[in-house]
């Protein structure tokens, strides 16, 4: 068994304007499938040949002897998760459940914006901006690198990649303008609250 590199849930140019099939091909054609090659090249003849990539991350979480396989594997992770969070005609308000456990953990959507604005826009260099589930409480968070919420404590609702390869083509050195778009025009809503499980 290898790791394969699983479909983007929608076209290469269906979140444009506000993401482009260039970047995209970009980001997930080079970025994404480049962790699953190195991936594969690292577990081959290994104990981890064979295990999924949620086991990978468990036995490489942690161990700098292991920060390789760690940074691959999770990054497969995030960036399968990553796809998700975003749809064409996405953005704007949530509703329901999620809505309703925003506008207690905040106090409003505005308030959730701009802490996961500030947030997203706070971490210094790569990494992603997070909407988790706390011990049954909603939590904005961040992570430098590859690293992610690690379950059980925290499990991810949403996330946004802010590495430069995740906005530099299209919104060059403004981070703020391409976390502002993926929040009024990018979130898959529905994603999110599904992982609410
Ligand atoms: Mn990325």
């Amino acid at each position: 068994m290898t790791f394969e590199l699983p479909a983007l849930p929608y076209a290469e140019n269906a979140l444009e304007p506000y993401y482009s099939a260039r970047t995209i091909s970009f980001h997930y054609g080079k970025h994404h499938k480049a962790y699953v090659d190195n991936l594969n090249k690292l577990v081959a003849g290994t104990d981890l040949e064979g295990k999924s990539l949620e086991e990978v991350i468990a036995a490489s979480a942690g161990n700098p002897a292991k920060a390789g396989l760690f940074n691959n594997a999770a990054q497969i992770w995030n960036h399968t998760f990553f796809w998700q969070c975003m749809k064409p005609g996405g953005g704007s308000r949530p509703t329901g459940r999620i809505a309703q456990m925003i506008d207690e953990a905040f106090g409003s959507y505005e308030a959730f914006a701009a802490q996961f604005k500030a947030a997203a826009i706070g971490r210094f260099g790569s990494g992603w901006a997070w909407l988790v589930l706390e011990n049954g409480k909603l939590k904005i968070t961040s992570t430098p690198n590859a690293e992610m919420p690690v379950p059980p404590g925290q499990h991810a609702l949403l996330t946004v990649d802010v590495w430069e390869h995740a906005y530099y083509l299209d919104y060059q050195n403004r981070r703020p303008d391409f976390v502002q778009t993926f929040l009024d025009k990018l979130i898959n809503w529905d994603f999110v609250a599904k992982n609410l499980g």
